[in-house]
């Protein structure tokens, strides 16, 4: 694919289906037979792009599993780094994060640096994204690895502030995060303020369990959404293709 190609694919996607829909498949947690069936049966349950990672990772053979997922399927593949380690030249596409939420300088720009020359060998689009971590109620593994605090869910003008923040500094994009298996997802109000307040488009992550979650976090503006946890529980076809449906707002069947 060429450079912006895996960008603009996304951004194609939130035109004409009112959202997108972003698979995390999380090399640890999923046995490798459940992660490549899962990638295989994404496109047609109507994920639009899978992503690839984790704050933490047991797994040393990130680079194959990345390998086995992208021969698995003919949608973009996005790696998700949660250190430079998780770099490889099998997928498509870098989240190239900042935790701009945080004020460790690792995760802000070290990584980053690390990363770079790497990113630039593997010939890797990068998605330079503004990440921001949400309080969720309960200690997520990125809030314990990163050693960062997160924004107060109750305070929805320090995330806009944020996220405005990274869209001055040239980002495309910014991801709020509850954190993976968050008991409690990222607010609506937090999502609709900062959305309408920002120019750039609004990934949400971390604890969506439903359909009904789903279509609410892009009807309270986000563009896209990343679910991992919830189908690793679940990995049936039919509740994957409820929960891309649900995302996918312009394409509502109505009965
Ligand atoms: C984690 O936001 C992603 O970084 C996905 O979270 O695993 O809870 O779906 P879940």
């Amino acid at each position: 694919m060429r450079h912006g190609q895996v960008f603009q694919q996304l951004i194609s996607t939130k035109e004409n289906r009112g959202g997108g829909f972003l698979l995390l498949i999380d090399p640890d947690r999923y046995g490798q037979r459940q992660g490549l069936s899962m990638a295989e049966a994404a496109e047609d349950c109507g994920v639009d792009a899978i992503m690839v990672g984790s704050s933490f990772m047991l797994n040393t053979n990130f680079s194959q599993s990345v390998k086995e997922i992208k021969s698995a399927t003919r949608l973009p593949v996005i790696i998700f780094p949660g250190s430079f380690a998780q770099l490889t030249p099998e997928a498509d596409a870098v989240l190239f994060t900042s935790l701009i939420s945080g004020r460790n300088p690792n995760y802000l720009i070290d990584e980053q640096v690390r990363g770079a020359p790497l990113v630039k060998k593997f010939n890797l689009e990068t998605i330079p994204t503004g990440y921001m971590l949400i309080e969720s109620t309960s200690l997520t593994s990125v809030q314990f690895i990163s050693g960062t605090l997160p924004i107060p869910r109750t305070k929805p003008d320090i995330a806009c502030a944020h996220a405005l923040a990274a869209q001055y500094l040239g980002m495309k994009m910014v991801y709020l995060e509850a954190g993976s298996g968050a008991t409690q997802a990222v607010p609506d109000e937090m999502i609709q303020m900062t959305s309408s307040y920002i120019d750039i488009p609004v990934m949400v992550g971390g604890g969506l369990s439903s359909p009904e979650e789903c279509a609410k976090k892009i009807e309270a503006g986000a563009s896209f959404i990343v679910c991992g946890n919830s189908l690793e529980d679940d990995p049936s076809h039919n509740y994957l293709r409820e929960l891309t449906a649900a995302t996918h707002s312009k394409e509502q069947v109505t009965v």
